[in-house]
């Protein structure tokens, strides 16, 4: 397992200098921020940030995310020209020598809480998600916008985007993923790089949208879209475990011991509080409702190789910053894996 961190670039008040002290850090997970979503990432800037990062001694394990354009999702004729632009970027990150690009197929939203700052008893604080309250509220008036969320809606605005979506149930956006995938794949192919869809969060549809990356069974129906070992998963834990009928450990056995599709894991733990409803807990088992010896253990046995990120973190001892993207929680939440990680891998060599 390679440990690596997500970094969102000079603007990140998580120094980079900071994150290569964390025992164990092999890599950066990264991506361009200021090219337009559709647009080709240019070769300059990908030297750049790849320069930037080996100047600490880390290497670039992920690009998380090239963002799919809407029209894609939507299956508008203007797709075929960003699907064009999304080839020329996964040859140039290929030509860099990036291993693997993370991505998502989520309509207009990416993922959703309804509180960046909810406090816990010991007065850290924590992103939540309350179905009840997430149903009250209302995108189109401004409600609520979340870091990482692509703002760029086109010409109609939100609204207008909305709109568009009303056509487009679970089916058609299969059919939109589908199209979309067997263009881009043989350029991945021939680039070396791994395509890793990264799961609907939270996994159900949220403002009337339709979301279809949720379950193993939908994952294996992804799977399915193209045969070559460059398609594959970001098997995230706290997107996929928010839902009490998924198996996450299953999952890892079945997506990565048996298909030898995960190309990359995100780790986070939840403690889901209700029917929709969740915590982000902060990694340790006892905290969340996922055991997090189990999910190490099944990565290590069955000889997991690739990149995976603490996902999310607490926000603790007054730190401020980005939404889940703290220092020091996530800093904690890595130095738990690499002890389960040593602790499973010299119990299993008795
Ligand atoms: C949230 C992240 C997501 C993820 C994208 C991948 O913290 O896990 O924003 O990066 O969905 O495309």
């Amino acid at each position: 397992m390679e440990m690596s961190f997500r970094w969102y670039g000079e603007d990140d008040p998580v120094k980079l200098e900071y994150i290569a002290q964390i025992p164990g850090m092999k890599g950066i997970v990264t991506a361009i921020y200021d090219v337009p979503v559709g647009e080709t990432w240019p070769m300059d800037k990908i030297n750049a940030l790849k320069a930037r990062i080996e100047s600490v001694g880390l290497k670039i394990s992920v690009i998380e995310s090239v963002p799919v354009h809407e029209d894609i999702k939507l299956g508008l004729p203007s797709r075929d020209k960003y699907m064009e632009n999304y080839k020329q970027t996964i040859r140039n990150l290929g030509s860099a020598g990036i291993p693997v690009i993370c991505y998502n197929f989520m309509p207009v939203f990416d993922w959703t809480r309804s509180d960046l700052e909810f406090e816990l008893p010991d007065g850290s604080t924590t992103l939540i998600y309350e179905e009840e309250t997430v149903q009250r509220m209302n995108p189109r008036l401004g409600d609520l916008s979340l870091p990482g969320w692509d703002t760029s809606y086109g010409e109609g605005g939100l609204a207008g985007l909305l709109e568009q979506y009303e056509e487009v149930d679970e089916e058609k956006l299969w059919e939109n993923l589908g199209y979309f995938i067997r263009g881009i794949m043989p350029a991945a192919v021939e680039s070396e790089v791994k395509m890793a869809i990264h799961p609907d969060d939270p996994p159900w549809p949220i403002f009337g949208l339709p979301r279809i990356i949720t379950n193993k069974e939908n994952l294996d129906r992804f799977l399915d879209l193209y045969d070559s070992p460059y398609h594959g998963l970001t098997l995230c834990s706290g997107s996929l475990g928010c839902d009490p009928k998924n198996d996450y450990v299953e999952m890892v056995n079945y997506f990565g011991g048996v298909k030898n599709r995960i190309h990359f894991a995100h780790l986070r733990n939840v403690k889901i509080t209700g029917e929709k409803s969740f915590w982000e807990s902060g990694h340790l088992s006892e905290w969340g409702s996922l055991d997090f010896y189990e999910i190490v253990k099944a990565y290590v046995d069955y000889g997991f190789d690739g990149p995976f990120r603490p996902d999310h973190g607490r926000m603790i001892w007054g730190e401020k910053g980005r939404a889940g993207y703290g220092l020091y929680d996530r800093a904690l939440g890595a130095v738990y894996i690499n002890g389960l990680t040593e602790a499973v891998k010299k119990s299993s060599q008795k």
